[in-house]
């Protein structure tokens, strides 16, 4: 059984955050719609939907990834890189708390779970505008009685190392090597985004489905390929947020 945190759009979500797009008029309402499909999906594809409610104060809230990283044993809190966004995670620690035992990143660390890609034992931190090496650290220290190892990946050009590389199936990433280094996930295998859709490479696996947005045709074709099987989104509105399909949803096994 897996569970899927989610959260509300704010009401507020027209002022989020904002770092390599500029700001475009965002109608509530069709990214309130686009996100129920989004739900939709994440429940038709198995998983049990924990809606949390709306925060209207925190603009960003709907992107639960980055309050939390989910392992089999724990769930670690984050401490989120930029400061609008530490209150958040106080709801989705008090979620977590019936499923895992919780460890906290601490100051002068901070980290956003779209910073962190897990691939079995091996996890890797994006070190962003967002996480740094402080809370790589922390996590290693944290994680090493558990066996992970954890590792610092510089990013540039993007938000987050999941908008640069996601897994889409075992041992298999889809990237933009223009936006972080291939070499350091070897020996996995490799699909490039199409190079004239460079925001593509963030995709949501779940199970042997991925959740892939309408947006990138191309890389679509790439996916379809190497025989990835996908699910389409249409989450236009919400990634004028700067968010993508895997930012709305913390999802692990029960
Ligand atoms: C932010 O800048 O924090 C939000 N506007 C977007 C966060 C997207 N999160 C993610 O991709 N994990």
């Amino acid at each position: 059984m897996r569970v899927a945190i989610t959260r509300e759009i704010s009401a507020q979500m027209a002022r989020c955050e904002l770092t390599f797009q500029n700001r475009q008029p965002l109608d509530l309402e069709v990214a309130r719609s686009q996100h129920r499909r989004y739900v939709a999906c994440l429940a038709a594809l198995g998983c049990s939907v924990l809606r949390l409610p709306e925060e209207p104060e925190l603009p960003d809230s709907v992107f639960v990834e980055d309050t939390a990283v989910v392992l089999e044993e724990t769930a670690v809190i984050t401490r989120p890189g930029a400061e609008s966004r530490r209150p958040e995670t106080a709801a989705v620690a008090q979620a977590l708390r019936p499923y895992r035992p919780l460890i906290f990143i601490e100051p002068p660390g901070t980290m956003d779970g779209g910073d962190v890609l897990c691939m079995g034992r091996r996890i890797f931190v994006g070190l962003s505008r967002r996480s740094n090496e402080s809370a790589v650290l922390q996590l290693r220290r944290r994680l090493a009685p558990y066996g992970y190892t954890v590792t610092g990946v510089r990013v540039q050009h993007c938000l987050h190392l999941k908008s640069a590389v996601t897994e889409v199936a075992d041992n298999t990433l889809l990237i933009n090597r223009d936006w972080v280094d291939g070499d350091v996930f070897a020996p996995a295998r490799l699909i490039d985004v199409d190079p004239r859709e460079p925001g593509a490479a963030n995709a949501l696996r779940i199970g042997q489905t991925v959740l892939f947005p309408k947006a990138f045709p191309a890389t679509r074709k790439h996916l379809e390929a190497q025989r990835v099987q996908l699910r389409l989104v249409d989450v236009s509105e919400i990634a004028k947020a700067e968010g993508g399909v895997t930012c709305c949803s913390l999802i692990f096994p029960t």
